[in-house]
């Protein structure tokens, strides 16, 4: 079987998305998600210029070598843009394979390790009565795990908050990136509290999760994990900036509340230290981002080493397709921790067919062929791309920090 061609298709059914189509001679076709929120034209043209030319006349069941080949035959290495063009291409040829076998991907990652995977969901509000009523509204749903954010008091725009109601899309389309503004203090007294009250009104069984989205300092995330240990969280994610991986100790020492981190991490080394250190009980890093299936299997044998489970980041500004290989990879490795999902727009669902079901908090997949998803390539055409950014976020003095 050889690869004859590919292409990228850029989208936006409701929010950007950047899918790669991979041709073979035997007409099957293979899809990637490329999405990269705020820098998607970056791989597009990463994809097009420099790498689809790379793989014509490959066989596309040569995962392992053509990832080795086009990771380390751009010289220079890792990075976003980087792996998520290779991890899209990674994710087609996982789907050729299947479709060529006539079986489910997971099905030559190891087989069914799990009969259904656990999903969390985002739940969040401007205040704490908001906030309540969006974890009522999962419950109700079904939900078993939903992540909690809210606006604090006195902060203007809060990560994981949007002004209306629904869905929370963090990226805004405009030429350039909306600034917000935080405040580290009124944050940290604020969150405890709330998390004080979902407790006392939904009980101990739902499992709570918070993302601090790299905004604290090591010391003010020990505090709030310290803080937030009678309220069992099931993780308290990207605490801090993940750069220098030493920094997890200090938090680490002080409390019990899990970590999870590593959603921007693109490669096994920016998690290395802080698997095998004991450092985090959960990896976010995801199929898309993370350059594949082919390097991810690596990161899950990585993890079970030092009983890290995996928790794939899943927002919906990354596409079903990534979100199916997740749930394939998921399916097959023994220490599948969660899956996020936030849901998807009914745009977003007219351009992709999905191989997987959902329902009251767990993922099921279908027995289709490869990853089980395909595109309506005419219906992708009707939602045209605009550029959109991830805001910039600066301290009320003005000083730049983190989003
Ligand atoms: C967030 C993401 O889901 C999460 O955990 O950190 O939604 C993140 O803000 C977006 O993926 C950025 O595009
Ligand atoms: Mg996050």
């Amino acid at each position: 079987m050889k690869i004859t061609s590919a292409d990228v298709i850029v989208c936006s059914p409701g929010r950007n998305y950047v899918t790669i189509k991979i041709e073979t001679d035997k007409g099957i076709y293979g899809l990637g998600d490329a999405t990269l929120n705020g820098r998607e034209l970056s791989v597009v043209s990463y994809l097009r210029d420099h790498l689809i030319p790379c793989i014509l006349e490959r066989d596309p069941f040569d995962t392992e070598d053509i990832w080795h080949y086009l990771y380390r035959g751009v010289y220079w290495r890792r990075g976003a843009v980087n792996m998520t063009a290779i991890g899209a291409i990674d994710m087609a040829l996982w789907d050729i394979k299947g479709k060529a076998l006539g079986v489910p991907v997971y099905k030559l990652l190891g087989g069914k390790s799990r009969e259904r995977l656990l999903a969390y969901t985002h739940a969040q509000g401007i205040d704490t009565a908001e906030t309540m009523e969006a974890v009522a509204e999962k419950l109700e749903k079904g939900y078993k795990a939903v992540r909690v954010q809210s606006g604090v008091p006195g902060v203007e725009k809060v990560y994981g908050v949007s002004g209306e109601a629904g869905q929370y899309e963090p990226a805004v389309k405009g030429n350039k990136p909306v600034e917000e503004t935080w405040d580290t203090n009124k944050y940290l007294n604020y969150i405890p509290g709330l998390f004080s009250k979902v407790r006392e009104r939904f009980g101990e069984e739902v499992h709570l999760l918070h993302d601090s989205h790299h905004r604290l300092t090591p010391i003010e995330a020990a505090r709030l994990g310290k803080e937030l240990e009678p309220y069992h969280l099931f993780w308290l994610e990207d605490l801090i900036p993940a750069e220098n991986q030493e920094s997890l100790k200090i938090v680490r020492q002080h409390t019990t509340t899990p970590i999870a981190i590593g959603e921007v991490f693109n490669t096994i080394y920016d998690c290395q230290d802080l698997i095998s250190n004991g450092l985090v009980d959960y990896i976010r890093m995801t199929i898309a981002h993370g350059g594949g299936i082919t390097p991810m299997l690596k990161v899950a044998s990585l993890a079970a080493l030092h009983h890290v489970k995996t928790g794939c980041h899943g927002p919906s500004d990354l596409s079903p397709i990534n979100l199916a290989a997740c749930l394939h990879f998921g399916t097959a490795i023994n220490n599948f921790g969660i899956q996020e999902y936030m849901g998807y727009s009914d745009a977003t669902m007219e351009v992709f067919t999905v191989g997987y079901s959902f329902s009251r908090g767990y993922f099921n997949l279908m027995e289709t062929p490869g990853l089980g998803v395909d595109i309506n390539f005419k219906k992708a055409k009707q939602y045209e791309y605009g550029p959109a950014y991830l805001p910039v976020n600066r301290l009320e003095d003005g000083t730049l920090y983190n989003w």
